[in-house]
């Protein structure tokens, strides 16, 4: 679920701001130490900002009074094109607004229930420390504020969310987002931060069935979602919505998993975590491929980016990513580095010793009429099927028709290259988008030919012959 970056207080946090040369303080310290070495400087109120967006980092400021206004709302959001759902959030989005503080800090926070709820709800913050995490102090009916206090003693990235019975289904409505609470002196500096939660969402209606879709309690409790995304919604990190960085910056990602039931193996196609604070706490882990982030749990994950391209953030859970959302981008610019990464150098045919039984087989005339579809049939059953759908309808939201595709229909050429070399960014097919990467089919020409053949000749489409000439022309 989207919504404008919000920035509450964001100057006075700008002002507290000093220029990089922010160390990690790695030593451990104990409580009473936290206390006493941080004694309470003035009073600020917390910048909170809205997904994917984190406020400014503390930097060196001294521990304060921190004030935080959070206000609950009932909104009806997008799930994906023509879906809706009732979220229940934390500051008017899901993942809920972002709060960042250092050790220390004394917050004061404000709870407030919008007038137009139909329903009370608290908060339970993993980063205080105190009976329920704040909730039992923080209960408010619709057009209700409370007020309660707590201090930052461990630093760390943490989850909040709502604590009301059912707490489940509080949950999966959308009511968690993440707390940050930096060391003294702060994390160390960064190019770019971003905040990305993933969440699971149980829908009476299947994936992509449109309207607005009540909660399925039943298949909430078998634990099998309907939907699982980052940040509340299919597509929030994609297309113009993807996350950004330059070649050479540093990335900073907090993740955090709202649940209520999946375990999340959070991964970035083509990229290796330089760092990872596992499960949010301060034990770093280094060169990392994928990192487990628990349901109710967090992780803090930094690389630098060393090649263009858009690098794919994914649930490694894979089927999560490509049929129930789990899919976000990042985008880099810059210049290539063919030393890192040289992309295909080379290309040409490769015959085995003793050669290739399906060689062997292979007509050594083009098919033709019949037979040629029967063939370019067995083809997309074996291989486009599994997205694209038996009767090529394929899937709202994630995998195009290709049953009277007007992408297709309209640009032969267009739809060969898009099968030899694959296709990702965004493309209209039948007035509905589709943001989604489909990887480069490894087929022959006369392959290519017969399963074009075969698709043009079905489900509407418009009777194209497709030669394996006119494969080998565009490939
Ligand atoms: C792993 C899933 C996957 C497989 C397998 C797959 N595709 Fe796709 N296909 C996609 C996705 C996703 C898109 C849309 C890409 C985008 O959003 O840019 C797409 C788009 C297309 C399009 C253009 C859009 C349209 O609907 O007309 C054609 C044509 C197409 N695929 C043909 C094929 C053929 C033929 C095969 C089998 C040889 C195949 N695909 C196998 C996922 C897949
Ligand atoms: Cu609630």
């Amino acid at each position: 679920m989207k919504k404008k970056a919000k920035f509450i207080g964001g100057s006075m946090v700008a002002l507290l701001l000093s220029a990089g040369l922010f160390s990690c303080s790695s030593e451990s310290k104990d409580t009473k130490q936290i206390l006493s070495d941080n004694v309470i400087s003035g009073e600020m109120i917390a910048e909170l900002t809205a997904p994917p967006f984190v406020p400014k980092p503390v930097g060196s400021r001294k521990a304060k009074k921190l004030i935080v206004h959070m206000e609950i709302t009932e909104e009806e959001g997008t799930m994906v094109d023509g879906t809706t759902y009732m979220y229940w959030t934390f500051g008017g989005s899901v993942p809920g607004s972002f709060i960042r503080t250092r050790v220390g800090d004394e917050v004061e926070f404000h709870i407030k229930n919008h007038p137009d709820s139909k329903l009370p709800h608290n908060i339970d913050l993993h980063a205080v420390t105190g009976p329920g995490g704040g909730a039992e102090s923080s209960l408010v009916a619709p057009g209700q504020e409370k007020v309660f206090n707590f201090k930052t003693l461990n630093p760390g990235l943490y989850v909040y969310h709502c604590a009301t019975a059912p707490v489940g289904m509080h949950i999966a409505n959308g009511m968690y987002g993440l707390i940050l609470v930096e060391p003294e002196g702060g994390l160390p500096k960064v190019d770019r931060e971003y905040y990305v939660m993933q969440g699971d969402f149980y829908t009476k209606g299947a994936y992509g069935e449109a309207g607005l879709q009540p909660f399925d309690q039943d298949k909430a409790v078998k634990e099998q979602p309907d939907y699982v995304v980052f940040n509340g919604s299919v597509g929030a990190l994609n297309g113009d919505k993807a996350l950004t960085a330059k070649v050479g910056e540093t990335v900073r990602l907090f993740v955090g998993n709202g649940g209520p039931n999946l375990v999340s193996s959070f991964h970035v196609i083509g990229e290796i975590f330089d760092k990872v604070h596992i499960e949010g706490g301060s034990m770093v882990n280094e060169n990392v491929q994928t990192t487990m982030i628990p349901a109710g749990g967090a992780a803090m994950v930094d690389f630098k980016v060393d090649v263009p391209g858009t690098f794919i953030l994914v649930d490694h859970s894979i089927f999560r990513a490509f049929h129930k959302g789990a899919l976000g981008m990042l985008k880099v610019t810059g210049e290539e580095n063919l030393q890192i990464y040289s992309h295909t150098t080379k290309e040409g045919v490769y015959t085995p010793e003793g050669g290739s039984k399906k060689k062997a087989e292979a007509p050594k005339v083009a098919l033709t009429g019949q037979a040629k579809i029967d063939a370019g049939k067995r083809i997309y059953d074996a291989t486009c099927f599994a997205c694209h759908q038996a009767n090529g309808e394929g899937i709202p939201n994630a995998f195009p028709p290709l049953a009277k595709s007007d992408w297709l229909n309209s640009d032969v050429n267009r739809a060969l290259k898009a099968v030899i070399h694959g296709l990702s960014g965004e493309i209209t097919v039948n007035g509905k988008k589709y943001v989604n990467v489909m990887p480069a089919q490894n087929l022959t020409d006369d392959e290519v030919a017969n399963v074009m053949t075969f698709i043009y000749n079905s489900w509407g489409n418009k009777k194209q012959d497709v030669t394996p000439d006119m494969v080998r022309k565009v490939r």
